[in-house]
């Protein structure tokens, strides 16, 4: 799944694609290098990004999934946490919502969700994103997130959602310490026997500066990245969310032929 922020502020690449012409380059370019899916994005999630209005959010999003849906039949995400942008997008072509709040950000997201009978992906998050780093704390990591993740497709299916449109995310870098990351990546088999294809985000995110110093700038953070998605593959992970669209599919080729 490659990246597609349309956001001044996203914490790897706000600003670069901000504009509907580089948005658009962008997303094509990562479909000539071998994305399978483009995750398009409006509002950013990182600490302390500010809230973007709807209006903003649906003027950022729209124009670009219709774009993209003029000349290519790759799926396309939605990485929203309101209803309404969710509705829009899957009415101009998106088939899937990735929604960082596990519908949560709104009383009628779970219906709005079946009624768009669209996938869901359902991601952990712990707080709220300005506050969620402020030392997060749990007893058992990856038994509370697969508890979570298990409710929330609970609560979706409840609402009408079908099973077979449920993806489950841990939510790498979501109110989460360095250990914490590492238990959840280490935990991922646990959660991929749960039966729902699961989508890992850990691209160039702040916990691989927390290993490697070198790492300061997200744009350092490759090796990182792509050491992650292998071990997410080799976990069973049914997608990885990727910044660097073509090294990540390098790397999980050469995995894969060498795993024959
Ligand atoms: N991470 C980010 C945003 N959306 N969605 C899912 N399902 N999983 C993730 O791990 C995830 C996500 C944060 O990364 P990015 O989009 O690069 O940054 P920002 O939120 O600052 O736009």
């Amino acid at each position: 799944m490659g990246i597609v922020n349309v956001t001044p502020d996203s914490f790897s690449d706000g600003g670069r694609y901000l504009g509907h012409d580089a948005a658009l380059a962008h997303a094509r370019r990562l479909i000539a290098q071998g994305a399978d899916i483009l995750d398009i994005g409006g509002e950013s999630t990182r600490p302390g990004a500010a809230p973007v209005p709807e209006a903003e959010e649906l003027a950022r999003v729209i124009p670009l999934i219709t774009a993209i849906r003029a000349d290519s039949a790759i799926p396309v995400s939605i990485d929203t946490l309101k209803p309404a942008v969710a509705r829009a997008a899957v009415a101009a072509g998106a088939s899937l919502w990735n929604d960082v709040t596990a519908l949560r950000g709104a009383a009628d997201a779970p219906a709005v969700a079946a009624g768009l009978g669209c996938e869901v992906v359902l991601m952990h998050m712990l707080g709220e994103p300005g506050t969620m780093q402020n030392a997060p704390r749990y007893d058992d990591v990856a038994g509370e997130v697969e508890a979570f993740l298990l409710a929330r497709a609970g609560a979706a299916m409840s609402a009408g959602v079908a099973r077979d449109r449920i993806w489950l995310d841990p939510g790498i870098g979501f109110g989460k310490t360095l250990e914490h990351n590492l238990t959840l990546l280490r935990a991922l088999p646990r959660l991929v026997a749960l039966g729902f294809p699961v989508l890992l985000g850990a691209s160039r995110k702040r916990f691989i500066a927390a290993i490697d110093p070198a790492a300061k700038e997200a744009g350092d953070r490759l090796g990182g990245s792509l050491a992650v998605a292998l071990e997410g593959a080799r976990a069973g992970v049914a997608a990885v969310r990727v910044h660097d669209v073509a090294e990540t599919v390098q790397a999980l080729r050469v995995q894969a032929a060498i795993n024959g």
